[in-house]
């Protein structure tokens, strides 16, 4: 049996890799690192806890020592790192949790790696944040790094020790840069899923004759490249199963706004209507004169990225990887999933 610790499998990437490896990999132990929380919170991976291939491992990934025993201990083939703080908006409030658990984080993992288990692969979860102010578009993996958050900068940190490592002690470390990834396990403060499902709860409210109040969002302008998550976590797979370690890109190649994306799903659940007025006045109001949507500066970050678009041509080419549910099935598959279950 080989092993894996997937750090973060409670978060959408984390369930969604160890939910694969059961399915695609026969002969591997999967060792799901959580962080101990007054309030856990084990709704994507209730269904894994009985699995005899599934272990849950006591791993807080911002512990250095803690780091150090689990893989001195259990000397992993691979160490799969989706453990973040990932909520671009949150990281000018928290930039140091930020740091310590995107940036320091790794640096520990890959210390431990060097010093107690060389022949471990790592993975390290980069993002189309570490591009931000972007020079030209599509971005590929030459796209130079100008983060605007420090979730970015934090992201863009980890690359640079991922590719230390790599070159200074033979590791076997990557780190993908991933385009925006959704589905129906992304947490709810994230724009897709924070439209997808109020806007599941408005549609089931009209059905039902009831009141509701109106969903409120900040920049409805910026632009996003967003792929399935089952997708991606397949290309991750790819990407620490080569035979040489090498970065990629994984993206959909296709970018839309915001509002493009609140359209599409207000045109699956039935929603009528049209937008008014301009910047913080902008509304969508319904045929039947309702508020739908309003703009709340509350939602506006100090710095915007503004427009996403990957080119994951060497993803598709060298790994034989594609992604296979486009924009509009991503969004239905998302709103069907919120109306299913309010
Ligand atoms: O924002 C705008 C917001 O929070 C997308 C993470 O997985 O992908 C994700 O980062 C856009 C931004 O994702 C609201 O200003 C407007 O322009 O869904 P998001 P993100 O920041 O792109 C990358 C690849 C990662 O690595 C990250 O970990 O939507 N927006 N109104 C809003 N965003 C939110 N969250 N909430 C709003 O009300």
């Amino acid at each position: 049996m080989k092993k894996v610790i997937v750090t973060g499998v409670t978060g959408q990437d984390g369930s969604l890799m160890a939910d694969y490896l059961l399915n695609n990999v026969p002969d591997i132990m999967i060792y799901g690192g959580i962080r101990r929380l007054s309030v856990p919170n084990h709704k994507n991976i209730n269904h894994l806890i009985h699995n005899n291939r599934f272990s849950l491992l006591e791993l807080d990934v911002t512990d250095s020592e803690n780091v150090k025993n689990v893989i001195s201990e259990i000397k992993p083939d691979y160490y799969v790192n989706f453990a973040a703080n990932s909520f671009v908006g949150n990281s000018w409030r928290m930039p140091v949790n930020h740091f310590n658990t995107n940036c320091m984080a790794v640096l520990y993992a890959l210390e431990s790696i060097k010093n107690f288990s060389k022949e471990t692969k790592f993975y390290n979860a980069g993002s189309s944040e570490q591009f931000g102010d972007v020079e030209y578009y599509p971005q590929d993996i030459k796209h130079p790094f100008k983060p605007r958050s420090p979730y970015g900068a934090s992201k863009c940190a980890a690359h640079h020790l991922v590719k230390v490592y790599r070159e200074s002690f033979n590791l076997f470390a990557v780190q993908g840069i991933l385009f925006n990834h959704e589905g129906k396990r992304r947490g709810e403060e994230f724009v897709t899923r924070k439209i997808t499902k109020k806007i599941a709860q408005i549609k089931k409210s009209i059905e039902q004759g009831k009141q509701f109040s109106p969903l409120e969002l900040g920049n409805i302008y910026s632009r996003r490249d967003w792929s399935d998550a089952e997708d991606f976590i397949e290309g991750v797979w790819k990407m620490i199963n080569q035979e040489y370690p090498k970065d990629y890109v994984l993206a959909s190649g296709e970018t839309h706004t915001i509002k493009e994306f609140i359209n599409y799903c207000l045109d699956i659940a039935g929603i009528n209507g049209s937008w008014v007025g301009e910047g913080l006045n902008e509304q969508f109001i319904s045929d039947k004169t309702e508020t739908i949507i309003k703009i709340n500066k509350e939602f506006y970050r100090p710095a915007e990225v503004d427009l996403l678009l990957g080119d994951s041509t060497l993803a598709r080419q060298e790994l034989n990887w594609e992604p296979k549910i486009n924009f509009q099935e991503l969004v239905k598959k998302m709103f069907e999933s919120d109306y299913n279950s309010v």
